[in-house]
């Protein structure tokens, strides 16, 4: 089997020091990082979903798989943030509130940071209030949030809103993503931005800021 393939399945079966090895394994191969993470890390994940959909596996599974694809974003992170480059603006990132999904929006960060972002992670869970506090304390000039259940997706109107309230629009932009959310929606509530995949989230944050 192939290192990719033995990381969908060890992804799959939450072996998390399994998948660590062998992302390391890929990594000294020369892979690229892209491939990792997209044929390997999602890859595995993406099955993970697809039985967790069907009720073919169940939460605590869901988790372990989670536990091991961080272990393995952790090892290419540094591959994909080149150090020592001049910050380019600042972008306060979280998820949605009442959100805990997290995985998505550390992938934003990482990438975020590897164009020359700092990046202010405001983690999981987090208010509106929080998100805009952030922003205005920190002189960050983006709020990225991250939503991957629908019930939390109308949280992200909150921040909007609040910007609105303080008469921040046009000073503070907000880009939103997360697998339920789309263009439409991203419209529908005013965000400035919508970002399909971190790589998206990246071009649109740049083109926020003014530097792309
Ligand atoms: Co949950 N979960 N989960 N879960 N979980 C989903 C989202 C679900 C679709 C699974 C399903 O039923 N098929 C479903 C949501 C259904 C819905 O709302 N319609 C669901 C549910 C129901 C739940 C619970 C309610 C289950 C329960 O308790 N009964 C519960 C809710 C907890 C909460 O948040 N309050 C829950 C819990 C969990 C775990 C804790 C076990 C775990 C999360 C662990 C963690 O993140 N630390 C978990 C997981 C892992 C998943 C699935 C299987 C995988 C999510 C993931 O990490 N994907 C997920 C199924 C699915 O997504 N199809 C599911 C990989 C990740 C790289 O993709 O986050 O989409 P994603 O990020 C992408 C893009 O979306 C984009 O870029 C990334 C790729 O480059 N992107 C952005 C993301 N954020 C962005 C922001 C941007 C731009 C792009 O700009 C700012």
């Amino acid at each position: 089997m192939d290192v990719l393939q033995e990381i969908v399945t060890n992804l799959r079966n939450g072996e998390d020091a399994r998948v660590a090895e062998l992302t390391s394994q890929a990594i000294d191969a020369g892979l690229p990082v892209t491939e990792i993470l997209d044929n390997g890390l999602i890859g595995g994940m993406n099955i993970v979903a697809e039985l967790f959909g069907r009720h073919e596996i169940f939460l605590p599974e869901v988790l372990l798989a989670a536990r091991a694809m961080q272990r393995g974003i952790d090892l290419l992170k540094p591959l994909m943030i080149e150090e020592g480059i001049p910050s380019i603006g600042k972008v306060v990132i979280g998820t949605a509130h009442g959100d805990l999904h997290d995985i998505g929006k550390n992938l934003v960060g990482i990438m975020l940071k590897g164009a020359g972002f700092e990046v202010i992670d405001l983690g999981s869970d987090v208010p509106a209030e929080r998100f805009v506090d952030a922003a205005t304390e920190s002189g960050a000039s983006v709020i990225g949030i991250s939503a991957l259940l629908t019930t939390t997706m109308s949280s992200m109107k909150g921040v909007v809103d609040l910007l609105k309230e303080r008469d921040l629009v046009g000073k503070i932009h907000t880009i939103v993503g997360g697998a339920p959310v789309s263009k439409e929606f991203a419209e529908e509530i005013g965000a400035d931005a919508y970002g399909y995949d971190a790589a998206h989230a990246v071009k649109q944050v740049k083109a926020l800021a003014g530097v792309g």
